[in-house]
């Protein structure tokens, strides 16, 4: 009953075998073409898409004056009759006998949502709205639904449930310099950048979590895969070290990519792209051995440091696809991260790469107030401020470990993008904060 008000078919629906059937359908304009005697209109809807037909001759005069007043993207209703044609797309197409127009759009577009005009991407970003009616974007956004869905599937059967955390927090969790303030009832309170310290409380009480939300950046980085509000997939384990959280991460990362292949065909057919294959287990490199490699590539690079990007650029040129960095230095990771019991000076943290992008980083935590309280101070944190944090760590916190996956950097590999605006709905960067 749902569908009669407005339409008895999506347009996908409409088949050959369905000649002489009367339907409804209903959708937007999508292109228009007059041939004169003969007259086409592709609507599209949610489905697809289907052609309807208008004959100078055949057709109803009230159809034909429709067809001269609708411009493309205009919203229509078409009752008609099902032909089957050879010319036609899907060798078939709708005689209309009636056509209604629900909502007229302006005839001027910002955005030729047929993809006949190209445009850049600050066009496209612009008139966003109308860039999300274009199949090859919305096939993007198929994807990215299907890899949440399978996403939290994969961590539902490993025994995590899915929180929410707050975003307007006390402190920073990953270094200082790029929170977002927020005037919060007169006092100084911050967005988000990772929901760090509450996933950690929360292993302490529900053992597995997982939070798929907003992180949020200060980003001055004008890059392709820097935002500054962006999807994090964070989970939290107690009774599990940094390798096991790589085994987690690992699965999902592989289940996804199958997933994907095999329930997206014709999404992934529309942008033609195929994600990659995973043989087997995904690499684990140590920092040292990553650090090897470069000096022998004659990469300038000092050990203890931070792996810069032209550095990282190396590597992912000479390790393709997937592989983790285990054991970096301690000074390189935020406080919470465990050091190495056999040599503190590295610690239990991992990033996944994919070349040479990071996807996502996780670690072992420390679980002792006394070592997290040292950690604090060693990196010039004052744990007076982390309190409410760390108070917890006297009624039982156990060892845990976890990670953050950047869902729109993920989607890059998915979808072949290169611009990580592509696969967010509204992007938000230095410059953008509309629409
Ligand atoms: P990290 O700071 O490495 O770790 O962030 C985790 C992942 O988030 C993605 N990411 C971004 N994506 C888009 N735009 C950005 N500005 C941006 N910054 C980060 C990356 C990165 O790998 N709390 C830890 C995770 C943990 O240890 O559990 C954290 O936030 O893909």
């Amino acid at each position: 009953m749902e569908l009669l008000k407005y339409r008895t078919h999506y347009a996908m629906q409409i088949k050959p075998e369905m000649q002489g059937e009367r339907v409804i359908v209903a959708g937007w304009v999508h292109t228009k073409r007059d041939l004169g005697g003969k007259k086409f209109i592709v609507l599209r809807d949610k489905s697809g898409s289907i052609q309807l037909i208008i004959s100078k001759h055949e057709s109803e005069k009230s159809v034909i004056d429709a067809f001269y007043d609708i411009s493309k993207e205009s919203v229509i209703m078409v009752e008609g009759i099902v032909k089957k044609s050879d010319k036609a797309p899907r060798g078939v197409e709708i005689f209309p006998l009636k056509i209604t127009l629900l909502n007229k759009a302006s005839p001027i577009l910002p955005l030729d949502v047929s993809e006949k005009v190209p445009a850049d991407m600050d066009t496209r970003l612009n008139a966003r709205i109308l860039d999300l009616r274009r199949p090859r974007v919305q096939a993007i956004f198929k994807i990215r639904d299907n890899v949440l869905k399978i996403i939290r599937t994969v961590l539902r059967e490993k025994g995590f449930i899915e929180v929410n955390t707050p975003k307007i927090i006390a402190t920073a969790t990953e270094g200082g310099a790029q929170l977002f303030p927020v005037l919060y009832f007169g006092r100084e309170a911050f967005l988000a950048q990772s929901p760090q310290l509450y996933k950690e409380l929360l292993a302490s009480a529900f053992e597995r979590v997982f939070e798929i939300g907003p992180a949020y950046r200060a980003e001055e980085s004008d890059t392709p895969f820097h935002l500054s509000e962006f999807i994090s997939v964070d989970i939290e384990a107690a009774f599990i070290d940094y390798e096991g959280a790589m085994d987690i991460l690992e699965e999902v990362v592989v289940r996804v990519l199958d997933g994907v292949r095999r329930e997206n065909i014709e999404e992934l057919e529309l942008i033609g792209h195929e994600p990659p294959k995973i043989s087997g287990k995904i690499p684990r490199i140590t920092y040292d051995e990553a650090i090897e490699i470069l000096q022998r590539e004659g990469f300038d690079i000092k050990y203890g440091e931070d792996i810069s990007t032209p550095a990282q650029r190396k590597l992912g040129e000479i390790i393709e696809g997937f592989y983790f960095i285990k054991d970096w230095p301690t000074d390189t990771r935020p406080f919470y991260t465990m050091p190495k019991e056999d040599n503190p000076n590295l610690c239990e943290a991992f990033d996944l790469m994919y070349g040479w992008l990071e996807v996502a980083s996780g670690s072992t935590r420390v679980h002792r107030k006394g070592l997290l309280i040292a950690q604090l101070e060693r990196q010039g944190l004052s744990p007076k401020s982390f309190e409410y944090f760390i108070k917890w760590f006297d009624y039982g916190m156990p060892p845990h470990a976890g990670w953050g996956l950047g869902l729109d950097r993920f989607m890059l590999i998915l979808t072949g993008c290169r611009n990580i605006r592509e696969v967010v709905l509204f992007p938000r960067d230095k410059k953008r904060l509309t629409p």
